[in-house]
């Protein structure tokens, strides 16, 4: 089993890359990765493109949403464009991101974790074996943003200025995409989005920042496991046109080449709970290259710590009956911060298994 561990603070990668060594340190070593893609990329299928301007116009059931459907079920997750979002806001937030990691050391410092607390800049290591850590080659800044009242004090309020203020904005804009996205994908299962809002009220929000300085020997590291992400729905932003996000389709890493103006929208593992497995979350990595720094920011937008996840009531039936127990939203957190679950599937613990393990 491999856990997560948050007590060790891990010193900056990016400083660490300065150093310019020809092979990366040990713990960064990744050696039971898939290989990457060896073949011509151009027979690899792409990932669905999605765009938010012909859903809002067309009629109920039109070929967009009939797309959307389609790419939840088939890939849990598309790209989306003509999506409303301000474009000078998403370049302010980029900008904002660089000049994030380009602070100095000493500037960092006042936003680095804290041990057992994983808001702030590091990442977190991983305990691959008994004797064996393993980091990923990626900085990470972590930080809860919405409800407000959820941030930590000496985080959100020392982000540098004018980043500050955009991410702000940011935060609420994403909150709203999110839910005009869930709207879409209830409206595609033929579910009331009550069911879906029902399940996390007002909702919580967590972005992650990460970094990904350029690696001697990419193809030894990894910049993100394999992982699904434990939201309900996440809103990735691939900052730079540099690839490095890649999906697990049909067992084959496909890459989502970024495209101009477009959000990565994936179905977290909280979606597929609720939709009683109709959508899954899926397996996804970030790779790094040897030449260029990569950046993206996800956005997390999951359910609030007062409620609770389970299948929708209207979506089980006794021909579709739960597969998924319901437990509450705080009880489901607190067993995945532990870290003390294997990795890719935390939420196979929350599978019934058979006819006696249901309900909450
Ligand atoms: O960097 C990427 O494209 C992937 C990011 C991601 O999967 C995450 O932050 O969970």
């Amino acid at each position: 089993m491999e856990t997560a561990d948050f007590t060790k603070l891990i010193p900056s990668l990016k400083e660490l890359a300065k150093k310019k060594f020809s092979t990366v340190p040990d713990q960064y070593v990744c050696s039971d990765q898939d290989p990457p893609i060896q073949s011509n990329t151009t027979s690899l299928p792409q990932v669905p493109v999605i765009d938010l301007s012909k859903l809002l116009s067309e009629d109920a059931n039109g070929p967009e949403l009939e797309k959307l459907d389609l790419a939840c079920k088939e890939w849990g997750f598309f790209q989306l464009i003509n999506h409303g979002v301000n474009i000078e806001l998403v370049e302010n937030v980029k900008r904002g991101a660089h000049e994030l990691f380009d602070l100095t050391m000493e500037e960092k410092k006042k936003l680095w974790q804290k041990p057992g607390d994983m808001e702030g800049f590091g990442q977190m290591q991983l305990q691959v074996s008994e004797n064996k850590q393993q980091l990923e080659w990626v900085d990470r800044f972590y930080i809860f943003t919405l409800p407000k009242h959820l941030r930590k004090p000496h985080l959100f309020p020392n982000i540098p200025l004018p980043f500050r203020d955009h991410l702000e904005t940011y935060c609420v804009e994403m909150r709203q995409l999110a839910i005009k996205v869930i709207d879409l994908i209830a409206k595609a299962l033929g579910m009331d989005s009550k069911d879906i809002k029902d399940s996390f009220g007002i909702g919580g929000q967590s972005m992650r920042i990460n970094y990904y300085p350029p690696c001697p020997q990419p193809e030894h590291v990894i910049g993100l496991k394999a992982h699904t992400d434990n939201s309900t729905l996440t809103i990735l932003l691939q900052v730079d046109e540099t690839e490095g996000l890649e999906i697990k389709k049909d067992g084959m890493w496909v890459p989502a080449k970024p495209l101009p103006n477009a959000f990565v929208i994936s179905i977290g593992d909280v979606m597929e709970i609720i939709t009683n497995g109709m959508y899954q979350s899926t397996e996804h990595r970030a790779t790094v290259n040897s030449q260029k720094e990569r950046i993206s920011i996800a956005t997390f937008y999951g359910p609030e710590w007062d409620g609770s996840i389970g299948p929708a009531a209207s979506i089980v039936t006794p021909q579709t009956p739960p597969l998924f127990k319901t437990v509450s939203v705080a009880d489901y957190y607190t067993g995945f911060l532990s870290g003390q679950y294997p990795k890719k599937s935390y939420i196979d613990l929350m599978r019934i298994q058979n006819n006696n393990d249901g309900g909450s």
